[in-house]
């Protein structure tokens, strides 16, 4: 998008608690299509940044290849970043994962670079469960290489040249489900008021947190017949339920009548707190998470808001039992421990 953003902003700007301004979790100007839904998602992503007072030396963003992939140039520019080859991102955040545990890592992928070259690579970071979240841009187009259908177009959408897909959607979010993922929901680039606590309440997480968000490619998937339209996915949107998250150590006050509401308490306190539209909704409900998707599936619906969430997630490390220093802080003396303890080691097998 071209348009000029000041380089002086007002010294009295609201700061958050670390005292840092809006503009601090910004990046440079997007060379995206004006109105690609990828730049309102990454307008979300400063925001719940900001909101959540995080300091960006903190956190690391890792993307693929494709428009969306583009997308962490534009936002947080004072992170940390690592722009991997096609559908590897999620290998480059295993290994840096693993060696660093105290970052925040923040994925962001295409449909095409998660669900056709990126897939097994994908499905065994949810397998894993890697600290992290992982946001798919999912327009059901490879909008960078000119609008080619992908495999998250939906079967019978009909694409800018005029051709029908003829085969079946994977759907990411059901798929994620099934491999066991612990963090799963559905957001649409022009929510704003729902994106940005989904995206709180991602990174708070520990584990795997995926989030698929439809982002309409205004250049090459906008047009009828197209199921990831903004005409379309306004018409069809159907959500689970209002979120707001509320992080640890802020005041929880509780206002809402029983039965319509929920909170949902993470491993460091925070809170997610849903206010139901469909009075049976709990995301802790696995077969019950599915069962809605597919419900929705059939009456053509596009299902949004937290679907699942593991409350009791594990993530690697503490599956693996790992120390609580991250590894590449680890001396020698740490990893060594000397001829003496190895010789007690020894002799503790004789
Ligand atoms: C190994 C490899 N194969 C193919 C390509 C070409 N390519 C670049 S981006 C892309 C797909 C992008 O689609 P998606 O991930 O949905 O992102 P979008 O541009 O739609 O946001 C492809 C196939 C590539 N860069 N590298
Ligand atoms: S081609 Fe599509 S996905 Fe890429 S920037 Fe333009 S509108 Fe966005």
């Amino acid at each position: 998008m071209t348009y000029i953003r000041p380089e002086f902003r007002h010294p009295l700007l609201p700061k958050n608690k670390i005292g840092y301004a809006k503009a601090d979790y910004e990046g440079a100007i997007s060379t995206l299509c004006a109105g690609c839904g990828h730049d309102s998602i990454s307008a979300t992503i400063v925001q719940a940044c900001y909101e959540l007072s995080i300091e960006p030396h903190r956190l690391a963003k890792l993307s693929g290849i494709g428009c969306s992939s583009k997308t962490p140039t534009y936002f947080l520019s004072n992170s940390h970043g690592f722009n991997a080859v096609h559908g590897r991102m999620p290998s480059i955040a295993t290994g840096a994962y693993m060696a660093n545990r105290d970052l925040i890592y923040f994925g962001v992928s295409g449909d095409g670079d998660t669900a056709s070259i990126g897939m097994g690579q994908f499905i065994h970071a949810i397998r894993r469960n890697i600290n992290m979240v992982y946001i798919v841009m999912n327009n059901g187009c490879y909008g960078l290489t000119k609008g080619q259908d992908s495999a998250t177009a939906d079967f019978g959408s009909i694409n800018k040249a005029g051709s029908k897909n003829v085969f079946p959607a994977i759907d990411l979010v059901g798929l994620s489900m099934e491999l066991g993922a612990t963090f799963v929901a559905r957001s649409f680039s022009g929510d704003k008021e729902q994106l940005v606590p989904m995206i709180k309440a991602a990174i708070s997480h520990p584990g795997f947190a995926f989030i698929d968000v439809i982002s309409p490619c205004v250049t090459f998937n906008n047009n009828k017949g197209s199921t990831k339209s903004y005409d379309f996915v306004r018409d069809h949107l159907e959500a689970t339920a209002t979120i707001d998250f509320v992080p640890y150590k802020e005041e929880i006050s509780v206002s809402f009548k029983e039965g319509l509401s929920a909170n949902v308490t993470l491993h460091d306190g925070s809170l997610i707190r849903l206010h139901k539209l469909s009075p049976k909704w709990d995301p802790r409900d696995i077969r019950s998470a599915i069962n809605r998707l597919q419900k929705a599936k059939d009456k053509g619906e596009i299902l949004t808001g937290l679907l699942y969430i593991d409350t009791q997630s594990k993530d690697l490390h503490v599956l693996q039992e790992t120390v609580k220093t991250p590894l590449n802080q680890l001396r020698e003396k740490d990893l060594c421990p000397g001829s003496k303890a190895l010789k007690a080691i020894n002799d503790g097998f004789r």
